[in-house]
């Protein structure tokens, strides 16, 4: 694979010293003959999507030559598909991001169950293959931000959470929604490192979960997802820090209080709950305010909410960003 970038600009989650901060909208619909991913005019103008047919895209041709060239809503052209495969944060595998596809071939992703329970009228486990034919799919065109101040743009393929919610029905007590990734030492090495809370737990609000943005992706570039991007099923939150976007669901609840989560308890004082990209709370040693772009030269402008502001900031009415970071 040619090189993507420099490793010295690179500094893991786990050696950061400090905290961080927190994070728009612009999520685009591009069509593809796998994918319905136009069926959702409403959903599209009520977030303020472009459909795929205002915006055909006629970027740089991309890895795999049978997708049609892809853009997200800003014009940014989506980072190729080996560059989101071969460079990965997947700490059950390994920190060194360029060694977790390799690692993680051995990982089986189907079958696959994923439970969802506690504060729901209907608990059920659904296999993920059955999932996929359940929910029509979708193309969504995000930036990835992780908190390592690089940032990759993604053509997942998903379905919005809140459809898999309404089916299991959340009771009125519930207000948090808790993701936690497989448990599997044997297959994964990073999990036989007993310094990290394992399994991975991540953790949304109620309203943020059941945001339009809000994705469940099973692919990337019109095909199933590979071990090393969270197959078989993961988590995409765009305008929050990339550790938000759990990978290898195999458990979801309602819960009614804040959950602890992978990170938090790991690190406290570094990581908090809520993790929207904030380019205005300055990390003591890495500030936020600009981030690499994968396979780009210069470093760009971090933009609240990466981006998606305009969309979500409305969750967070009369909220301390700097406290609830
Ligand atoms: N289970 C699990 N999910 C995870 C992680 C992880 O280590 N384990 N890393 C997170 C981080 S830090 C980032 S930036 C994104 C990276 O996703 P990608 O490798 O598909 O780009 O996955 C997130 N989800
Ligand atoms: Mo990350």
């Amino acid at each position: 694979m040619k090189s993507i970038y420099k490793s010295s600009e690179i500094t893991p989650e786990h050696i950061y010293l400090s905290r961080r901060k927190f994070l728009g909208m612009g999520a685009v619909f591009l069509g593809s003959s796998l994918l319905d991913a136009c069926s959702s005019p409403s959903i599209n103008s009520a977030i303020g999507l472009t459909p795929a047919s205002e915006n055909p895209g006629n970027g740089k041709i991309l890895a795999t030559s049978t997708m049609p060239p892809v853009k997200d809503e800003f014009g940014n052209p989506a980072t190729e598909y080996d560059a989101i495969t071969n460079y990965n944060n997947y700490y059950e595998f390994s920190p060194v991001h360029e060694e977790v596809a390799k690692l993680s071939t051995s990982l089986v992703t189907s079958p696959w169950q994923v439970i969802i329970g506690g504060l729901v009228q209907n608990p059920k486990t659904f296999d993920v293959d059955a999932l996929k034919k359940k929910f029509s799919l979708q193309e969504r065109v995000y930036r990835l931000r992780c908190v390592e101040a690089w940032s990759m743009v993604i053509p997942w393929v998903g379905f919005p959470l809140s459809e898999l919610l309404k089916e299991i029905d959340p009771m009125t007590s519930a207000n948090f929604v808790r993701f936690e990734s497989i448990y599997s030492p044997n297959v994964m090495p990073g999990q036989n490192k007993k310094t990290y809370p394992w399994p991975y737990v991540e953790g949304l609000s109620l309203s943020e979960a059941l945001h339009p943005l809000t994705i469940l992706a099973t692919g990337i570039y019109g095909k199933d997802l590979l071990p090393q991007n969270g197959a078989p099923l993961r988590l995409v939150v765009p305008w929050k820090y990339g550790f938000k976007s759990i990978k290898a669901i195999t458990k979801i609840d309602l819960v009614e209080s804040q959950p602890e989560t992978f990170w938090t308890k790991a690190i406290p004082e570094e990581y908090g709950f809520y993790a929207n990209v904030n380019p205005s709370v300055p990390h003591p040693r890495w500030p936020q305010t600009t981030e690499r772009r994968i396979g780009e030269g210069n470093r760009i402008k971090t933009l609240m909410f990466n981006g998606y502001a305009q969309s979500v900031e409305n969750l967070y009415d009369g909220m301390d960003l700097i406290e609830y970071y």
